[in-house]
C-alpha cells in the first residue's frame, strides 16, 4: 500500500519585538487552519515562531530575556495552538525558545517541538548546532545565539507520527552533514527544519549573492544523500530592522525542490510527500546497511 504524508510549510513574516504573544499565537493559528483546509497532516513552523529573532541584541536585563523564553509548553498562551491542532486534526512542529528546570538549575535551548493530531507533544528537539558568539564581535553581524542558548542535549531524535518517522532541526543544524546523517541513521522518512536566516552578514559581504544558494544547498543535498523528505519553514522579511531571507521549501529525497515559498509574507506551500520515493532512491545509490562502510570511517591518529 502507498505510502504518503501530507506536509504544509507554515513560513511567517516577521514577529516584531511589539507583537503580543496571543497575537502571534492567532496567526499560527490561522496558518494552521489553511494547512488543515489544503489537505495537509503536519505543519512546521519557523525557529523561535513566538518571538522575535531576539538574539540580534546583546540584552543584560534577565527579566526582559525570560519574556522571551516559554517555562512550559503549552503554556496559557500557547494552549489555543495545540487545541487547533486537536481540532483540526493537523499536528505541529514548533520552535521555540525553551526555560527548562533540570535538576534544580535553568536551562535554555533553542528548541522545537513536535506536536501531534490530538493536540498532545510527540517528541522534542534542541538545536545542537548552536552558531554565532555570546558577546558582539567588531566586522561581525551580532548574532548571540551562544549567549542565551546552550547547544542540545538531546541527540537527533526520530518520532513517530501516524506511523511516519519525522525528525527535527533548526536553522543552523541544516548547513551540516551530520544532522541528516544522525537523523536517517536514527530511520528518519521526514526532517522538518525551522529557521530565521539574516539575509547578510557583514563578515562575508563577498558571500553575499549567495544566501539562498546556500540556504537550499546543504538542504537538497542532505535530502539527496540521505534519501528523506526535507521540509524547512523561514521567518522571512524585515524583522526589528534585520532582513531575514525567505526560501522556505519541500524537498524531494531526490534532492529536487518540490514546492518553494515565492514570497517574505506569511505564505503556506503543500506538498503529499510520496514515503515510498524513499526507497526508490535508496536503492539506486543509498542503501546505508548494504553499502555504507562505518568500519572505514574513522579518524586516523597520526594524520589529523
Ligand atoms: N538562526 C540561525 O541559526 N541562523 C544561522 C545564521 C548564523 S550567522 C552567525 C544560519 O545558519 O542561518
Amino acid at each position: 500500500m502507498a505510502r504518503d504524508l501530507t506536509i504544509a510549510v507554515c513560513q511567517t513574516s516577521p514577529i516584531q519585538k511589539s507583537a503580543q504573544r496571543a497575537e502571534t499565537v492567532d496567526r499560527l493559528i490561522a496558518l494552521l487552519e489553511r494547512a488543515a483546509a489544503a489537505g495537509a497532516e503536519i505543519a512546521v513552523f519557523p525557529e523561535l515562531a513566538l518571538t522575535t529573532f531576539f538574539p540580534r541584541w546583546r540584552i543584560d536585563d534577565q527579566a526582559e530575556i525570560e519574556a522571551f523564553f516559554e517555562p512550559a509548553m503549552p503554556g496559557p498562551q500557547t494552549q489555543r495552538l495545540y487545541d487547533a491542532a486537536a481540532r483540526l486534526r493537523t499536528g505541529f512542529a514548533l520552535g521555540y525558545a525553551e526555560l527548562a528546570r533540570v535538576d534544580g538549575k535553568t536551562r535554555r535551548f533553542n528548541t522545537m517541538d513536535l506536536v501531534g493530531q490530538d493536540g498532545k507533544l510527540v517528541g522534542r528537539y534542541r538545536k545542537v548546532h548552536v552558531p554565532g558568539s555570546s558577546e558582539p564581535e567588531p566586522g561581525t553581524t551580532v548574532h548571540l545565539e551562544r549567549r542565551y542558548f546552550e547547544p542540545g542535549d538531546l541527540g537527533f531524535p526520530v518520532f513517530s507520527y501516524r506511523g511516519v518517522r519525522i525528525g527535527m532541526a533548526i536553522c543552523n543544524d541544516r548547513r551540516w552533514p551530520e544532522t541528516y546523517r544522525m537523523l536517517c541513521l536514527n530511520g528518519a522518512e521526514i526532517v522538518l527544519i525551522g529557521y530565521n536566516t539574516p539575509l547578510l552578514l557583514d563578515e562575508a559581504p563577498a558571500l553575499a549573492h549567495l544566501r539562498m544558494f546556500h540556504n537550499h544547498l546543504p538542504m537538497q543535498a542532505g535530502a539527496y544523500q540521505n534519501t528523506v523528505w526535507v521540509a524547512a519553514a523561514a521567518k522571512a522579511g524585515i524583522e526589528d530592522g534585520q532582513a531575514l531571507i525567505g526560501g522556505s521549501c519541500i524537498i524531494a529525497p531526490t534532492g529536487e525542490i518540490a514546492a518553494q515559498a515565492m514570497s517574505l509574507d506569511d505564505e503556506l506551500i503543500v506538498h503529499r510527500a510520496d514515503l515510498d520515493l524513499i526507497s526508490v532512491c535508496r536503492k539506486v545509490n543509498f542503501d546505508f546497511a548494504k553499502y555504507r562502510r562505518p568500519d572505514q570511517y574513522r579518524l586516523i591518529a597520526d594524520q589529523v
